[in-house]
């Protein structure tokens, strides 16, 4: 199966990051997990994201908070699949989700809800699952336990 990179901008992430990577881990699907700014490293984030696809990654999950140019910085430096988790610090994370979503046309990034860390490993597997049918049946298994719950709860408000 191939890799997900999931790198965030500081280690002043990795509570909310560190999310994503537990869901991977229980997934089954390999990943590393680096710390890398667009700001204070750029050279380190453009030579990791065009090396990305022969090293094996399918998907990049790029976290960062405040002027959050990761995800896009990464984006323009590859074609994979690049998934943005704006972290929160402060404007309740207008920032970071505006500085992530809003990229010119032609390079995209993914943009999940600010700190949705679990949103972007699921949105990461679904991508890998196009070509994993084990994957694939794990997150169908997990769509039909979430109905389950919420049917769940309705029935106990119902007693
Ligand atoms: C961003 O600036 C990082 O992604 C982090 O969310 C924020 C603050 O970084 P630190 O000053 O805590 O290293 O680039």
């Amino acid at each position: 199966m191939k890799k997900v990179a999931i790198i965030m901008g500081s280690d002043s992430d990795l509570p909310v990051v560190e999310k994503a990577a537990v869901l991977l881990k229980d997934y089954g699907v390999p990943y590393v997990m680096r710390v890398m700014s667009a700001h204070r490293c750029p050279q380190r984030v453009a030579e990791f994201s065009r090396n990305a696809e022969k090293e094996g990654f399918g998907v990049i999950i790029a976290a960062a908070g405040m002027a959050a140019h990761l995800a896009g910085a990464v984006a323009a430096n590859t074609t994979l699949p690049v998934i943005g988790i704006p972290i929160k610090s402060g404007m309740e994370g207008l920032d970071a989700l505006l500085s992530t979503v809003q990229m010119p046309s032609g390079i995209p990034v993914a943009a999940v809800g600010v700190n949705n860390a679990k949103n972007a490993a699921i949105l990461a597997a679904q991508i890998l699952s196009l070509s994993e049918p084990e994957l694939s049946q794990r997150l169908k298994d997990e769509r039909v336990k979430m109905t389950d719950e919420v049917e769940e709860k309705d029935r106990r408000l119902q007693k």
